[in-house]
């Protein structure tokens, strides 16, 4: 039984990225709603409706769990998919939130207007640790520039400086909350050096890591597993930017409707 991956378009690939790594013997169906990405600006009601679409897709690969793997859709989604998804679902906000409420002193959020607006992060991490101290801030254009693929460039870095400097200098722990933001590191360590990011893709790969050595059972096999890429829309840099994102050919990719 695989693993099912469900994200907004294709930056749901960086923690396919951070599952392979961890779990490579693991077959993996990845589902990218990038007919109608980005989910960053829409409403409660329709991002929920999304994430529950998507559900039934990968349900026909009968997977033996699921990831929402995109914070805007975690951050609306993750408990209408619980409630009707057949197997267990995890998503990138609760991971990245138990790193965060262990955090000694203030901690930062950055994602989406979306994810930032449904403050899931903070009911996430404040459940945890109700005294925490939280400065959560939307970039939006961060997610531009990581698909445009200025990863080096004195413009993402002014994007980042401009953004970041409105979190207080005594935040120390800031959480990447949205998915493309791992391929910004470099640009966000100029922006803050001495900075700790909490990556919420690699936290919920790792999240998942431990639920399949818990109770749903590792793969044993020894070759690497499968991974399936399922499509909304196939545009034209798909290729060049999912690969940056995934850090391996992607070889096959499959058109369905939503
Ligand atoms: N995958 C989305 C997230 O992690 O919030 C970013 C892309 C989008 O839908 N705006």
């Amino acid at each position: 039984q695989p693993i099912g991956v469900f994200d907004s378009g294709i930056g749901g690939l960086t923690v396919v990225r951070a599952l392979r790594k961890l779990l490579p013997e693991e077959s993996i169906v990845y589902l990218g709603d990038t007919a109608r990405v980005p989910y960053g600006n829409k409403s409660h009601a329709t991002i929920q409706r999304y994430a529950l679409q998507a559900g039934t897709i990968l349900g026909r690969y009968r997977p033996k769990l699921m990831v929402i793997a995109c914070n805007t859709a975690s951050a609306h989604g993750l408990g209408a998919l619980q409630a009707a998804a057949p197997c267990p679902v995890i998503g990138v906000i609760e991971p990245g939130a138990e790193a965060a409420s262990r955090v000694k002193g203030p901690v930062g959020v950055i994602g989406t207007l979306a994810t930032v607006q449904s403050g899931a992060y903070e009911d996430a991490i404040r459940r945890r640790n109700p005294q925490a101290l939280i400065h959560s801030l939307p970039c939006p254009l961060l997610v531009g520039f990581a698909e445009e693929g200025w990863l080096d460039d004195p413009i993402t870095d002014a994007v980042c400086r401009r953004y970041l400097n409105q979190i207080p200098f005594e935040v120390r722990t800031i959480v990447l909350g949205c998915t493309h933001y791992p391929t910004l590191l470099n640009s966000l360590n100029r922006t803050r050096p001495d900075t700790t990011w909490l990556d919420s893709g690699e936290l919920a790969a790792k999240a998942v890591e431990d639920l399949l050595r818990g109770s749903l059972g590792f793969r044993t096999a020894s070759a690497r597993g499968d991974l399936k890429i399922l499509l909304t829309d196939a545009g034209t840099r798909l290729q060049e930017v999912g690969e940056r994102f995934l850090g391996e050919p992607l070889d096959s990719v499959e058109l369905v409707e939503l």
